[in-house]
């Protein structure tokens, strides 16, 4: 044989072998034995040998190739990666779909698809001409890890796609263990005296976050692709999908185009009724709009899209004895009850601990301590105490008793008016308070600190090298070295992890500083309401509950706390600890103040991105017109709104218009 002629059959062979995955893998339709196989596969590798100069990437051979890594690599998503809000019960589906219309401002029932919710792992894959490039988890939804090396191992994620329908895409889906390869793996450890995984989905998580690939690969993972976001016109939802599947891609058989509440009812108890059928777990079925059109006019809110909702199974519920309670103290001194059981497994995972929300929640229930309980869990949702077994009460059942004082600092406990939330009123003395506002503060969406994990925190607030927030920044290297299992190299990481938080964003500091009731999104929304922290330490409540979303509870929370002088000084020597973030110049301007617009119908861009410029200028945005409106923007097919505007004489103003509205 000449070179020319090996080189060829490398060529075809790569194809070939390709082309056989994609019929098992994907297709579950294989065309040959896996000795045939097996044969194409070893001649392709003796072939690469000989000529290793035509081993490439996207080879069949090449699934395991690099060397275990150290650490996964962090990747900011060019695209934020969305989770899901749930809904529980068909009439929880019709008010979904009831909101989804009245933003539309239709009454005709647009398109939706429904497939099934994979119990799994989000991952998103990056193709440059057709080539794989990279593969990361959702993390945070911003910024996730980089497990290209493992997601590579997976037989059915194709290396190379035929025919992309752009030179870069990102395809988006779920990573999951089948059912029967979950119980083999199982079995597999437990004969090797490994320790078995819980479920599933737990099996999939602990095979692609192994820092060495050859372990991912021998294990049984296969995922569905569910979105691509690619730079060409595609029209839908399904579209993609269609786009997707031609490209080689897995997608899931059972996804179904819906045009009413009823098929969609109907398909979830399809689903439901043969959960038990499918080789993979599955925790309910996901709904989307369909046109990609109506998804960019409703947008998100907070981290999930307003255009699609996971319809949620029932949770799993058992019975187990509770034996005591236990009181834990939050960040906020608020006292939760937490049910101590006897050990038993839902959902394939061991439960000893519950939650029992409140004191309200337990009188009302009426649960008591000894009584036979129903716990349930839901995903990775803390278990809770449902409700109490009354026939199953033993005569030695007690009643459940909220402690006169703070189990932790012996503080002073007290219920506000009409609040279910018992408290501790001690504050940041409180240890239990302290170790939660700071394991607050290091936390991923807050300054991000990674390597101060909540074992550490305990710990230093422990000794007292932590006192108070600010005294993260000043930690000494030398004594941080004398203590146990601390060593030059993790006292380092530790160091520079905390350097490196010293850069953030204005509302990562204003989330990371535990304020009562200000979240992410209200985190977010001041920072784009306020210049900087002096704008927004010295607003008045009346200035603040000037901001759609924020009222009066919020803000009497934001005023209190920076009325604390003792929370000021803390933000001081935060800031002079070298806390910093690029300013963004456009907030500055307050022109809009007291102006209420109102957005309907189709725009170029989403009605969020034109909300938060309009709250950034100082505007409020409503979602209904009322004479007090000063102006309704509107796109394409605005529906009612358009009218009762004019009827109203209410001015509308178009996108165009908008340069000129936001611009002092
Ligand atoms: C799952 N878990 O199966 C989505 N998902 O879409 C499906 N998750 C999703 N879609 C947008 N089928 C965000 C998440």
């Amino acid at each position: 044989m000449t070179k020319q002629a090996d080189l060829n059959r490398v060529q075809m062979l790569k194809e070939e072998i390709s082309l056989h995955n994609h019929r098992y893998y994907v297709l579950d339709e294989p065309s040959i034995s896996d000795d045939e196989y097996d044969g194409l596969f070893q001649e392709l590798k003796a072939l690469e040998q000989k000529y290793p100069e035509c081993i490439t990437a996207d080879s069949p051979t090449q699934r395991v190739g690099s060397k275990p890594s150290q650490q996964f690599k962090s990747i900011k998503h060019d695209i934020p990666m969305l989770s899901l809000d749930n809904v529980f019960s068909d009439d929880q589906l019709s008010q979904f779909i009831t909101r989804v219309l009245s933003r539309l401002d239709t009454n005709s029932m647009p398109e939706f698809v429904a497939e099934p919710k994979l119990d799994g792992l989000a991952v998103s894959l990056k193709y440059v001409d057709g080539l794989l490039v990279q593969a990361a988890t959702r993390g945070d939804g911003e910024q996730g890890e980089d497990i290209t090396a493992n997601v590579r191992t997976i037989r059915s994620v194709p290396l190379r796609l035929s025919n992309p329908i752009a030179s870069t895409l990102e395809v988006r889906g779920e990573v999951f263990m089948p059912k029967l390869g979950f119980q083999s793996l199982n079995t597999k450890m437990e004969q090797a005296g490994q320790k078995t995984f819980a479920n599933p989905r737990n099996a999939a998580a602990g095979s692609l976050r192994q820092l060495d690939p050859s372990i991912t690969a021998i294990r049984p993972l296969r995922w569905y692709a569910y979105a691509l976001h690619a730079d060409v016109p595609i029209a839908s939802h399904f579209e993609a999908c269609q786009h997707m599947k031609e490209m080689g891609l897995p997608i899931n058989p059972e996804i179904k185009r819906c045009t009413s509440i009823g098929d969609l009812s109907t398909y979830y108890s399809n689903i439901a009724s043969v959960r038990q059928n499918l080789p993979y777990e599955i925790d309910g079925v996901v709904i989307k709009l369909d046109s990609f059109e109506l998804q960019q006019a409703l947008g998100f809110v907070s981290r999930a899209p307003r255009w699609a909702v996971a319809y949620k199974f029932p949770a799993q519920m058992v019975q187990t004895q509770l034996l005591a309670v236990d009181f834990q103290v939050g960040r906020t001194g608020a006292i939760t009850p937490v049910a101590r059981l006897e050990t038993v497994e839902v959902g394939g995972v061991q439960v000893s601990n519950a939650t029992l929300h409140n004191m309200d929640e337990i009188a009302r229930k009426d649960i008591r301590i000894f009584d036979t309980v129903w716990i349930r869990r839901a995903g990775d949702v803390i278990p809770e105490v449902v409700k109490p077994v009354v026939e199953k009460r033993p005569d030695n059942a007690q009643v459940i008793e909220l402690p006169s004082a703070c189990p932790v600092c012996k503080g002073k406990i007290e219920r506000e008016a009409e609040q279910s939330v018992a408290r501790c009123v001690g504050g940041l003395f409180c240890q239990a308070q302290l170790v939660e506002a700071i394991k607050h503060f290091v936390s991923r969406k807050a300054m991000d600190i990674d390597g101060l994990g909540s074992k550490q925190v305990e710990l230093f607030v422990g000794l007292g090298l932590i006192k108070e927030v600010s005294d993260i920044y000043s930690l000494d290297k030398t004594v941080l070295l004398e203590l146990d299992r601390m060593g030059e190299k993790s006292v380092t990481n530790l160091l520079n992890a905390i350097e490196a938080s010293k850069k953030t964003t204005l509302s990562r500091f204003i989330y990371a500083l535990g304020i009562r009731e200000v979240g992410e999104t209200t985190a977010r929304v001041l920072a784009n309401c306020y210049v900087d922290m002096s704008a927004l330490i010295n607003a008045s409540a009346e200035n603040l509950e000037s901001i759609p979303d924020i009222g009066p509870v919020v803000s009497k929370h934001i005023t209190h706390f920076f009325s604390d002088k003792h929370n000021l000084k803390i933000i001081d020597k935060l800031l002079k600890a070298g806390i910093h973030w690029d300013v963004v110049q456009k907030k500055s301007s307050q022109h809009l103040a007291g102006k209420t617009y109102v957005i309907t119908g189709t725009l170029s861009r989403s009605r969020d991105e034109i909300k938060a410029d309009l709250l950034a200028c100082g505007a409020k945005v409503s979602g209904s017109i009322s004479s007090k409106t000063d102006a309704l923007i509107c796109g394409d097919k605005p529906g009612s709104k358009r009218e009762k505007a004019e009827a109203l004489g209410v001015p509308v103003l178009s996108e165009e218009d908008l340069p000129g509205l936001l611009t002092p």
